[in-house]
């Protein structure tokens, strides 16, 4: 048996002399050099007693070790589970209990109280570069760059990435060598992606669009990558003549709009500009084409599903839809409670079926089968309808759910941080158009009687538990909230209320 993922990457690997990536410090990394260090951090692994089927878990800075450390456990047939690096040790005591991971790699500014945690789940902590507990990447740069990968099946897991519950907590969604190995081809297939493509990755590598549709594209076609730790858009302009493709978030299009330097003559060598994990304002589209003279192809996933939808390579890019769904995956619109399909035109439930869609929730055999319909197709808690001429329109979200610069944020779990204070009595978190991120999270807050808490005081009293991402960016005190007769807060009239507060 071979290793299904990886093996489909080394099957379109290109000559070992060409080049995988650069990174913003200059250096270079060959399709070589990535086999032969991720062979030797394969090795580390092993010496770490990481056996097939276990869980690393990884929370460290964007970097090229970092992806060696993703293509490593591929190869020794470990699950790799990537977090957020905004994430708090709160929230990393939880996916440690939660996953059960063998070992934890994080970044020597941390490592102490990483470690600490992660012993009482009986994972091991190694620290990613630097010294002190034990670097990974010095202990495997002495290990040989040789290496018999550990064979795994289509079925077998490759990652687990959480994704935060509307009630309750974070789910990991396990996602198999197929499902990753079968978007990856499709999405190369679908953007034309060739070994002549250079694509400017910016965007983090922990969560799906970053590792699995960047990345994992980019091996996919045997091309490479500008690396950049970060999303800087006056940089990022300035690369754009050296790339051919370019993937971001909507902030990313936003941000580069703002930037003097983009033009037609900048994105010339450009043949393809991608957008998703948010919705794209049409406005956004259409300056980004009167600007560059391109079409952004904007295009639907998440993480339980990878890519579902895309706009057309050739055709038109219709701003405002996410396109067609994608060859090989099925898309119908339900009706939400009973999960009969609707004629074509109505709103409904957007459910996925396909090699693409996950196997389900770690350990909550109860949360996934509560997410399928019999007859296996997902439940998206996103809104939709295709219109006439078959481009899926996503239309809201049937989740309580706030997209803030492509992350996602469950207003649940702020509001359950928020309401335990002393001081308040309840919360409502929403998301309220926002010029930058596209939603701004913004907490409407009801004290108890007497109660004088302020905002600095709810900001400061949250902000050891919940990454920073995730913090209202406004604060608003109210005497009580607005609720239904069923006695339910009516988010949508609070959303109406505060529409303009961070119109510019
Ligand atoms: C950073 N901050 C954010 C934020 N990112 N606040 C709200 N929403 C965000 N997305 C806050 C920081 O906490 C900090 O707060 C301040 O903004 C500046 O921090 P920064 O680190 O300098 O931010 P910046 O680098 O400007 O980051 C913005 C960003 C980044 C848009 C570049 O958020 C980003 O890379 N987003 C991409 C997310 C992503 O990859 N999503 C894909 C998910 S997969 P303070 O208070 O300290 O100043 C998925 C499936 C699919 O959804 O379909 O793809
Ligand atoms: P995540 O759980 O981080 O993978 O986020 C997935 C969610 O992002 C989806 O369920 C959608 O709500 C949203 N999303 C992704 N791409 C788009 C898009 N192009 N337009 C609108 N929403 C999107």
């Amino acid at each position: 048996m071979s290793n299904h993922l990886f093996d489909a990457f080394r099957s379109r690997m290109p000559a070992q002399e060409r080049l995988l990536l650069e990174a913003d410090d200059g250096r270079r990394l060959t399709y070589g050099d990535m086999l032969a260090r991720s062979a030797q951090f394969a090795h580390a692994l092993l010496q770490l007693h990481v056996r097939p089927g276990d869980r690393v878990a990884v929370q460290v800075d964007k970097s090229p070790e970092a992806l060696l450390l993703y293509l490593a456990c591929l190869r020794a047939g470990a699950v790799f589970l990537p977090l957020n690096t905004a994430y708090t040790l709160t929230e990393l005591e939880y996916f440690f209990g939660d996953a059960e991971p063998r070992l934890v790699v994080c970044d020597p500014a941390k490592a102490t109280e990483i470690a600490a945690l992660a012993e009482k789940s009986g994972a091991v902590t190694v620290t990613l570069n630097g010294s002190g507990h034990g670097s990974l990447t010095e202990q495997a740069s002495r290990l040989p760059s040789g290496f018999h990968d550990v064979a795994r099946g289509p079925e077998d897991l490759a990652a687990i990435l959480y994704t935060s519950g509307t009630t309750g907590r974070s789910k990991g969604a396990m996602l198999s060598h197929e499902n990753l190995a079968s978007n990856a081809r499709v999405l190369v297939d679908h953007w034309r992606f060739t070994r002549d493509d250079v694509l400017i990755h910016a965007l983090p590598i922990f969560h799906t669009h970053g590792l699995f549709v960047a990345t994992n594209v980019v091996l996919m076609a045997g091309a490479s990558m500008l690396f950049e730790q970060k999303f800087d858009p006056t940089r990022i302009v300035s690369l754009l003549p050296r790339a051919t493709a370019l993937m971001g978030v909507p902030t990313f299009y936003v941000r580069l709009l703002r930037q003097q330097g983009l033009d037609r003559q900048a994105a010339k060598n450009i043949r393809l500009f991608v957008s998703g994990s948010a919705p794209l304002l049409a406005e956004t589209h259409k300056a980004w084409r009167e600007r560059t003279g391109h079409a952004i192809l904007e295009r639907y996933g998440m993480t339980e599903t990878n890519m579902n939808t895309s706009n057309p390579y050739e055709g038109e890019r219709r701003a405002g839809t996410v396109g067609f769904a994608l060859p090989g995956v099925a898309l119908r619109i339900a009706d939400p409670e009973s999960g009969e399909p609707l004629a074509q035109g109505e709103i409904g439930m957007i459910e996925i079926s396909g090699p693409n869609v996950f196997g389900g929730y770690w350990r909550m055999p109860e949360k996934t089968k509560a997410e399928f319909r019999a007859d296996g197709f997902f439940v998206t808690g996103d809104l939709g309808r295709v219109d006439a001429d078959g481009y899926v329109h996503i239309v809201g979200r049937g989740k309580d759910l706030i997209i803030s610069g492509g992350y996602n944020i469950y207003p649940k779990e702020l509001e359950s941080e928020i309401d335990a204070l002393e001081g308040v009595m309840e919360s409502a978190v929403i998301g309220v158009a926002h010029p930058d991120f596209g939603e701004g999270v913004t907490a409407i807050v009801v004290r108890t009687p007497a109660s004088a808490i302020t905002a600095a005081e709810i900001l400061s009293a949250i902000a050891e538990r919940v990454a920073r991402y995730k913090h209202p960016k406004r604060v608003i005190f109210v005497d009580e909230l607005p609720r239904n007769t069923m006695g339910k807060v009516q988010k949508n009239l609070l959303r109406e209320t505060y529409r303009d507060l961070y119109a510019s």
